[in-house]
């Protein structure tokens, strides 16, 4: 459990260091921490489905629910969050 938790701080902090101006603002499913919630990010989330943590196609940023699977509850989170931006 502890390794989900830094895994979510590490993601946290790399999409706040993104975006200094809006520290508090993360768009769930912005998986490539650009702002958007879009194309790119299911192809990243494409990318990495089935993957479970330590798998060689493992991306973090991509466990949306941060449960330790990239699996179809990612995907639905992406979906609702989809052409959201910030
Ligand atoms: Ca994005
Ligand atoms: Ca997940």
């Amino acid at each position: 459990m502890r390794i989900f938790l830094f895994l979510y701080i590490l993601i946290i902090i790399g999409c706040v260091q993104q975006y200094p101006t809006t520290p508090n603002i993360i768009l769930p499913g912005d998986i490539n921490c650009d702002g958007k919630a879009d194309h790119i990010d299911l192809e990243l989330l494409s990318d990495a489905f089935g993957a479970v943590l330590g798998a060689s196609n493992w991306n973090p940023n991509a466990d949306l629910d941060n449960n330790g699977r990239i699996d179809g509850i990612d995907l639905i989170i992406l979906s609702r969050n989809f052409g959201k931006t910030i």
